[in-house]
């Protein structure tokens, strides 16, 4: 597996590729054209110029988080083929650049929410949190604000001012979307663009929603194993994939991480590790990735994705805001350095420690 980190980047991320390329073990960015609109195609020259300058520091594109899928695919309406013509376009320009990994989400409106971005802990750091009687209370005309104004001057994924300007146009649109519709929609969408991919070896990987549940009356539809097995058989390519997000998925914790890892193997084409700790139905906290730090056991996840011969790229998720920093939330330097030494260190005691049961297995020989 190859450990990497998001970069959103350069005028966009507080973190450079500098940086990043310091942290031990990293290989890797996962980045984006961050100001180009969902719907609209990706300049050539654009990427060319983003893959140049994510070379020339050491490292490589290792994936693209994320080419977003326009609303009008997304609600099913009638000019959506233009959208995804224009979606297939980036699609072949990425290939042709080499760029062979791609996620995306299909949550309708906007992408993960939380009730708080800062939330302050007794260690003196700050994390994301998530409880739905908060959410509850708000109306979700008022949601774009609130998660902007906790954004510390940036632009959070999947929360871009322009497009969440008239917020009540974009619900509107879902009026008579639910989830069964939405689903044929994602399948609409992947078979136009499984060609491409199939052409490119370009892999998809959905992200899950997150949470995993619906949000302000908006149909979520990636939530569960179940339901990325229905999508794997509706859509059947080597290409359909997913992106393994602890985090996403484990927001719900009638989701067994390890198991839905090994029940998936051959669909992971990307994964984010991170971990959170529940506090009662749909509230949580985002933890830092070390296992007693929150619900998830760490160990055991890594483990699965070892047990399945993962081998793409994964890197460390949102990370607590420390040491002063003021970055995006969730996107810091620090926390997530933490977090991707600690993965290191978990993938090495587990490929050794097999090494040796191995060998002790065979006698030595
Ligand atoms: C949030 C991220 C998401 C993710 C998208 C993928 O921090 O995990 O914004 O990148 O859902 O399209």
């Amino acid at each position: 597996m190859k450990l990497t980190l998001r970069w959103f980047g350069t005028g966009f991320d507080s973190v450079t590729l500098g940086q990043i390329r310091q942290i031990p073990g990293v290989k890797g960015v996962i980045t984006t054209l961050y100001d180009i609109p969902a719907g609209e195609e990706w300049p050539l020259e654009r990427i060319r110029a983003l893959k140049e300058e994510v070379e020339s520091s050491g490292l490589k594109i290792l994936g693209i988080e994320s080419v977003n899928v326009h609303d009008a695919i997304k609600a099913g309406l009638p000019d959506r083929d233009r959208y995804i013509e224009n979606y297939i376009k980036t699609l072949e320009r990425l290939g042709a650049c080499d760029i062979r990994l791609v996620c995306y989400n299909f949550m309708p409106v906007f992408d993960w929410v939380r009730s708080d971005l800062a939330k302050p802990r007794e260690d003196g750091t700050t994390v994301m949190s998530y409880d739905q009687a908060v959410i509850d209370r708000i109306d979700s005309s008022r949601i774009f604000n609130r998660m902007d104004s906790g954004s510390n001057g940036f632009i959070l994924p999947g929360w871009e001012p322009e497009r969440l300007a008239d917020i009540r146009k974009l619900f509107k649109l879902y009026r008579d979307v639910d989830d069964q519709k939405l689903f044929e929609n994602m399948v609409y969408f992947l078979k136009a663009v499984m060609p491409t991919c199939e052409k490119y070896g370009i892999k998809m990987a959905v992200h899950p929603d997150d949470p995993a549940w619906p949000v302000f009356g908006l149909p979520r539809i990636v939530t569960n194993l179940e339901n990325l097995n229905r999508l794997f058989e509706t859509v059947d390519s080597p290409y359909n994939g997913v992106t393994l997000c602890t985090g996403s998925l484990g927001s719900n914790p009638d989701n067994n991480i390890p198991e839905i890892i090994r029940s998936l193997k051959g669909r992971i084409y990307f994964a984010h590790v991170r971990n959170l700790k529940y506090h009662g139905p749909r509230s949580f906290d985002e933890a830092a990735h070390l296992s007693e730090d929150g619900s998830l056991d760490m160990f055991e996840i890594m483990k699965a994705f070892y047990d399945i011969g993962f081998d793409g790229p994964f890197r460390p998720d949102h990370g607590r805001a420390i040491w002063g920093e003021k970055a995006m939330p969730g996107y810091g330097l620090f926390d997530r350095a933490l977090g991707a030494t600690y993965l290191n260190g978990l993938w090495e005691a587990i490929t050794k420690m097999d090494r040796l049961n191995k060998a002790s297995a065979t006698g030595g020989k």
